[in-house]
């Protein structure tokens, strides 16, 4: 070890540092009321529900998600046709507005965790991450309410 060990180290990690912050747009994002219901088991999806504001005054797009608790995590829209009948599909990307918000909940858009890889519990929380087409990540801890939990606050 020489003397020049200490400031390489310093460099290394302000480089580091600097390639961690997302480009633009993502790291104005603020996510508020989390919120997941119990499962029963792990055989059918869970699903999670939440508010992604973009605060700041460039557009942001949502382009997927990933939980360590679903190995097939997706963002799913429900719809209800003329007829009543409700159906839901990926919903692609999410582009939100400055200004605007994007509200993941029961009946519309929502965070669907397939292949759930334990039972989600009332309680616990888990942490899911979205991630933005700037290439900016927002880790977010969703506490997990009862199985008839209608809203974030139960
Ligand atoms: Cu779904």
């Amino acid at each position: 070890m020489t003397k020049l060990t200490l400031p390489l180290l310093a460099t290394l990690t302000a480089l580091a540092l600097t390639s961690g912050v997302a480009l633009a747009g993502s790291e104005d994002v603020v996510v508020e009321n989390a919120w997941a219901r119990a499962s029963i088991g792990v055989n059918r999806p869970g699903a999670a529900y939440m508010t992604i504001r973009n605060t700041g005054d460039e557009a942001v797009t949502l382009t997927g998600i990933s939980t360590p608790l679903a190995m097939m995590p997706e963002i799913h829209e429900s719809k209800t046709n003329a007829e009543g009948v409700s159906s839901m599909a990926p919903a692609g990307e999410i582009a939100i507005a400055p200004g605007e918000a994007a509200e993941l909940e029961p009946g519309g858009l929502h965070a669907m965790l397939m292949q759930l890889q334990k039972p989600m519990t009332e309680g616990d929380s888990f942490p899911l991450t979205l991630s933005f087409s700037d290439g900016g990540d927002i880790a977010v801890d969703v506490p997990i309410l009862g199985i008839a939990a209608r809203g974030p606050d139960g």
